[in-house]
């Protein structure tokens, strides 16, 4: 039986046993690998609240923060379950488990950080919501969160493409990254969220990829202080709630839900600006060195790669090119 099988069998005694429910108080679970105060938790709680008042406290929300609801791939195979009912992740997470939203998630596919916030604000960033909700992973794409822009961190600085070459860097478990990174010169290697920090510390990694944000509040730049501004992935990261917790809502329900989803999208984004400006400065004053390099060698590398995987989104790229 293949795994997809195995999870809608999985989930079939969840949708029996709550079947009817609706109208009764509710209490859901967000699962977050980032801690307390991070602008994705933080924008998630105040849903959380609104989403509480509106339904006069039918809907509750318990934010579990800092991961400890597991990886983001054990906590995407428990929202499949309903067991965990709402997360934010990273869309290159979600790859894997529904190949079609893989367009976002291709090497230099938006030109810069404020053109992938005007696609996924537009009609293109609905429809890869409506291709994780018509997919058949049980779960409901509700809004976007802005996971700004990745570049690479390293123990031994990268001032060209020629520095990565056999460099061991740490990339989320898609193959698509792995293709990436590789394509660069270095050698990706998958791991969770929280296991980066000690392979970095062990030497199992030579670095990362990823935001200011996260580069600073999971600890990385203690052991990788050389920042390589490459802007290789500009990764948006969806709010996803369970299939089997939305069908339990009522249509007014979910109309609330949705609604407030979207306006965290935009509240996200505003702390997330200050964030990033304050984790650079933080990062700066640690002594991390910010190094400009020459993107283009980088993207001539990966032309490859957005071949192989951009192949079936052909009109889809063209689209979000079209996006001025
Ligand atoms: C962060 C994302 C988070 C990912 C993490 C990672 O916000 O969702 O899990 O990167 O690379 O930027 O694991």
């Amino acid at each position: 039986m293949n795994f997809k099988r195995k999870l809608l069998l999985a989930a079939l005694p969840f949708a029996f046993t709550f079947a009817g429910a609706a109208n009764a108080e509710m209490t859901l679970k967000i699962a977050e690998v980032h801690p307390a105060g991070y602008p994705t938790v933080v924008a998630q709680e105040h849903m959380g609240e609104k989403i509480e008042e509106a339904t006069d406290g039918e809907l509750k929300f318990r934010m579990f923060s800092g991961g400890v609801l597991g990886s983001e791939k054990e906590v995407v195979e428990q929202v499949q379950l309903g067991a965990v009912q709402m997360t934010r992740v990273s869309l290159g997470t979600l790859g894997p488990v529904i190949p079609e939203v893989n367009a976002f998630n291709m090497p230099f596919v938006f030109r810069d950080h404020e053109h992938m916030r005007k696609v996924i604000d537009g009609p293109i960033g609905q429809e890869i919501l409506d291709k994780i909700t018509n997919s058949d992973f049980n779960m409901v794409g509700l809004a976007w969160m802005d996971g700004g822009v990745r570049n690479l961190y390293t123990k031994e600085p990268v001032r060209s493409i020629e520095d990565l070459k056999g460099m061991k860097i740490r990339v989320i478990g898609n193959p698509l990254f792995i293709d990436t990174l590789n394509a660069m010169g270095a050698q990706g290697v998958a791991m969770a969220t929280g296991e980066i920090y000690s392979a970095l510390q062990t030497g199992v990694i030579d670095g990362a990829e990823n935001n200011p944000p996260t580069m600073l509040e999971h600890n990385h730049y203690r052991e990788a202080k050389n920042y390589t501004l490459t802007g290789h992935l500009i990764l948006p990261e969806p709010i996803v709630i369970s299939k089997t917790t939305w069908n339990k809502l009522t249509p007014e329900q979910q109309d609330i839900v949705m609604k407030y989803a979207k306006e965290a999208q935009m509240e996200e984004r505003q702390l997330w600006d200050k964030k990033t400006e304050e984790s650079v400065a933080k990062l700066k004053e640690a002594g991390v060195e910010f190094i400009e390099v020459d993107k283009q060698p980088f993207y001539e590398a990966t032309a490859p790669v957005r071949e192989k995987y951009g192949a079936e989104f052909a009109d889809l790229i063209k689209r979000i090119e079209a996006v001025e």
